[in-house]
């Protein structure tokens, strides 16, 4: 359900169910929660890049995983917000490779990456409207941060289907290549995130989550208690040593 590669220091997450375009199931999300749990605690991972296997990234849930039953989506919705969980406590760079339609609850856990970078064939759609559904899996919180509200507002109520040219004018993601160029880009940049200060790294992701909902005196409090820890790391240490030194840094992730 979820392929596993390591390239030295990058674990490659790849959604495996293109015959059903990796439409989402209980089973491939607690796949895909276990196989982040493993590399948050993984000491060797320093980075991660999840894509998608065949043409699309993901369609988002199963629409045919409850058959005839109906389902309890409050209690199914635990599986997701697990995953959403460990995507964003993740102390360590996640860079997301989408590399087709990117639908509803798929959308959500291309967003969850820290950086997207997109085919040319790549497109993004909400979805969850269409088939009266709420957004979920952190859309509503993250959408209108990504995007502002207004926007934010005409993606979830009208679903357009966004190309990934429309997704990088809105900022959704960082950088738009040819498809065939898709993964070696994406994995460049997850061999250079892993070749970071990764400490430094998952301060920064927890910074920009938390201070959302912290008042500003807040806001500089934690700014401060975060660089403490991150002044303490031995790869500060070996940052300012490089610059005085006039080379670059080797950051080893502690
Ligand atoms: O707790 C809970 O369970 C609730 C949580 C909900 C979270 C959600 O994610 S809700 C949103 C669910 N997703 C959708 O509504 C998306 C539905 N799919 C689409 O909008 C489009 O298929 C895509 C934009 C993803 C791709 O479009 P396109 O034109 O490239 O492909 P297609 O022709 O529409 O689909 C190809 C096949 O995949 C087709 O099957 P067929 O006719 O060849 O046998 C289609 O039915 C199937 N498919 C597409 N999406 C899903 C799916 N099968 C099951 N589940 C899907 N989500």
């Amino acid at each position: 359900m979820v392929l596993k590669e390591r390239e030295g220091n990058v674990l490659l997450l790849t959604l495996n169910r293109p015959e059903r375009l990796n439409a989402l199931t209980g089973e491939l999300l607690e796949a895909l929660h276990e196989a982040l749990e493993e590399a948050g605690a993984d000491p060797g991972v320093r980075a991660l890049l999840l894509t998608g296997a065949g043409r699309a990234f993901s369609a988002g849930q199963d629409l045919g995983e409850f058959g005839e039953e109906k389902p309890d989506y409050e209690a199914h919705l635990r599986r997701y917000n697990r995953v959403v969980e460990a995507m964003s406590a993740l102390e360590k760079p996640l860079v997301v490779a989408v590399n087709g339609p990117a639908a509803g609850a798929g959308m959500s856990l291309a967003l969850w990456g820290d950086l997207r970078v997109a085919a040319t064939g790549a497109s993004f759609t909400t979805a969850f409207v269409n088939i009266g559904l709420v957004p979920d899996s952190g859309m509503s919180f993250l959408l209108p941060r990504l995007v502002g509200l207004a926007k934010a507002q005409e993606l979830l109520l009208l679903s357009p289907r966004l190309s990934a040219e429309e997704a990088l004018a809105l900022g959704l993601v960082h950088k738009v290549v040819p498809g065939e160029r898709l993964m070696e880009e994406a994995l460049a940049l997850a061999r250079r995130l892993a070749e970071g200060p990764t400490r430094a790294y998952g301060l920064t992701k927890k910074l920009l989550l938390e201070t959302y909902r912290l008042s500003l005196p807040e806001a500089l409090g934690l700014e401060a208690i975060l660089q403490g820890q991150a002044g303490r790391t031995a790869d500060h240490e070996e940052g300012v040593r490089a610059f005085r030194e006039k080379r670059p840094p080797r950051f080893q992730g502690r």
